[in-house]
């Protein structure tokens, strides 16, 4: 049966593939698994139809069959589970990716959202010039530590798995701040996982959503 997914309408990053579904996708590409997309607008994620599938009325859920899922964590872990090629064979590095997968959203992404939210929202506020770099040094203290424990190594542990792809998604999101150049093994990391066949896919496919909405001239 084939998965549906949700994505913006229209993107607030203007197709640099920054918002969720990216990673959904790129899951779905990387097991070789067809898959449609609803787009929803700002209004539409709000609505009961939306969710009733989505508590929260954000982007992405996944769809199949009897299932319906959201938090894009749990859908890549779904996909990976069902599928070859994202997680390991064996039961203690399955285990293991699947931490990754948890680290990079409770333990990495945390403080990468505190500063888009200092920046977007909380820019204008009177202590916010006191907060940034308190927030930029947060997430440095974390960057460190993951290039740290990568090294030399290609991967966070052996082979690809879920656990990268969600941990490079979660950098990604740091390519507007310039703070991922600050840490040049990272930033190959992440490169690493851009090359990769499937996330082109997954990328081109969220871009031409935008540009398909986007007026010429
Ligand atoms: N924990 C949930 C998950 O992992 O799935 C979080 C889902 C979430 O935050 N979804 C966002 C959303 O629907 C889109 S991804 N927001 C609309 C709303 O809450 O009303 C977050 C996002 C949005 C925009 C950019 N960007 O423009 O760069 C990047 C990331």
């Amino acid at each position: 049966m084939t998965p549906t997914i949700t994505a913006f309408e229209r993107s607030p990053d203007r197709g640099q593939g920054l918002a969720r579904d990216m990673r959904v996708r790129w899951a779905l590409e990387e097991v070789g698994q067809p898959y449609e997309v609803r787009l929803v607008s700002f209004r539409a994620m709000k609505e009961p139809a939306h969710r009733a599938l989505h508590p929260f009325g954000q982007i992405p859920t996944y769809e199949e069959g009897d299932l319906a899922l959201f938090e894009s964590g749990a859908i890549v872990l779904h996909i990976a589970q069902r599928h070859a090629g994202l997680l390991p064979d064996d039961a203690n590095a399955r285990a293991r990716a699947i931490a990754w997968m948890f680290a990079s959203l409770n333990t990495v992404e945390p403080p990468i959202i505190e500063l888009q939210t200092a920046r977007l929202l909380e820019g204008d506020k009177p202590w916010s010039e006191q907060r940034l770099p308190l927030v930029l040094d947060r997430i440095r203290v974390r960057l460190g530590e993951l290039s740290t424990r990568l090294g030399d190594a290609d991967w966070l542990d052996g082979a690809f798995s879920a656990g990268d792809l969600m941990m490079i998604g979660v950098l990604r999101r740091l390519r507007p701040s310039g703070l991922l150049d600050e840490y040049p093994d990272l930033a190959a990391y992440v490169a690493r996982g851009e090359a990769r066949p499937a996330f082109k896919r997954a990328f081109d496919a969220q871009l031409a959503v935008f540009t398909s909405g986007t007026p010429a001239g």
